[in-house]
């Protein structure tokens, strides 16, 4: 049957991929497909976002190169929280060079992205060594790898015979790194038939209940819009929650600002999981 009408915990059982076992796993433990995003540009306001939604989020998104003040401290704490919490950590990298260069800046730099990061991800642009590179660090670790087969921005090039050829890679991957897409759509099964060869997850980013867009050309749907119709396995938010850290207000009271961003995680957790009831067949 399509992935769609299975539970997340029958997709653990038998899923071969370690990260994205334990995020399953993760899922259905926690009753929440929501993966926050969280934006930030310092240390404090990142832990703080984390350990405030920390209890309703299946799985932390970071962009570590815009954290300042970053250090290995950091890393640390971070991963404090993740046992913390129970949720697993994504390194949203995008990675986009050639297989020796991507896996050095995944192994190394000031980052060592793969020591802490159970799931990245990466373009397929340069063509399938960006896989053999990545895997080489990534799976000797237990880690998964998403490929970008589409995205959420407007006038996105992700599509047509490059979204098909994300999933023929990721379908006919050997390395057993890559456990999914970011995507907007159930690309696995966009010809109609059930993928019953290779559980693959779908993460899916642009997600907002009160907005549709921003300035700069993202695009946003609603949880249920992901989840239901678009048959899309966890929803990414970041302004969407941790949004109220960023107004005037939130900078000069931070811990009203903090009891918003709580309260935004824990509405879009039940929004994430009313769609995901609502899509299992009776
Ligand atoms: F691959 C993608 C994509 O197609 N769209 C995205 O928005 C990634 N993202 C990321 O999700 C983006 O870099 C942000 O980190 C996050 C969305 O944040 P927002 O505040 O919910 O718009």
């Amino acid at each position: 049957s399509s992935i769609t009408q299975q539970t997340y915990a029958s997709r653990a059982a038998r899923q071969p991929n370690a990260a994205a076992r334990q995020l399953l796993e993760c899922i259905e433990r926690k009753q929440s497909n929501l993966c926050v995003s969280v934006d930030v540009t310092n240390k404090r306001d990142l832990l703080d976002v984390c350990d405030a939604v920390g209890p309703d989020v299946c799985l932390i998104k970071t962009h570590i190169d815009i954290v300042s003040d970053f250090d290995m401290d950091l890393v640390e704490q971070l991963t404090a929280l993740s046992k913390k919490h129970d949720f697993l950590i994504f390194e949203d990298r995008k990675f986009a060079d050639i297989g020796n260069t991507v896996s050095l800046q995944y192994s190394s730099g000031v980052h060592r992205i793969a020591s802490w990061s159970h799931i990245t991800n990466a373009h397929l642009v340069p063509g399938p060594g960006i896989i053999t590179g990545l895997a080489s660090v990534g799976q000797p670790l237990g880690r998964g790898c998403l490929l970008l087969a589409e995205m959420s921005s407007a006038g996105a090039l992700t599509k047509g015979s490059y979204t098909q050829a994300c999933v023929e890679a990721a379908k006919n991957d050997t390395t057993g790194f890559v456990c999914g897409f970011i995507a907007m759509s159930r690309v696995d099964e966009a010809d109609g038939q059930p993928n019953t060869a290779k559980d693959l997850v779908i993460l899916t980013p642009g997600v907002g209940l009160d907005v549709k867009g921003d300035a700069m050309g993202q695009q946003y749907r609603t949880p249920d819009q992901v989840i239901r119709e678009s048959g899309c396995d966890v929803i990414i938010v970041g302004r969407g929650v941790y949004g109220s850290l960023m107004t005037p207000e939130g900078k000069q009271d931070k811990q009203a600002a903090i009891a918003k961003v709580r309260e935004q995680g824990r509405r879009y957790k039940q929004a994430g999981w009313n769609a995901y009831l609502a899509r299992l067949p009776g």
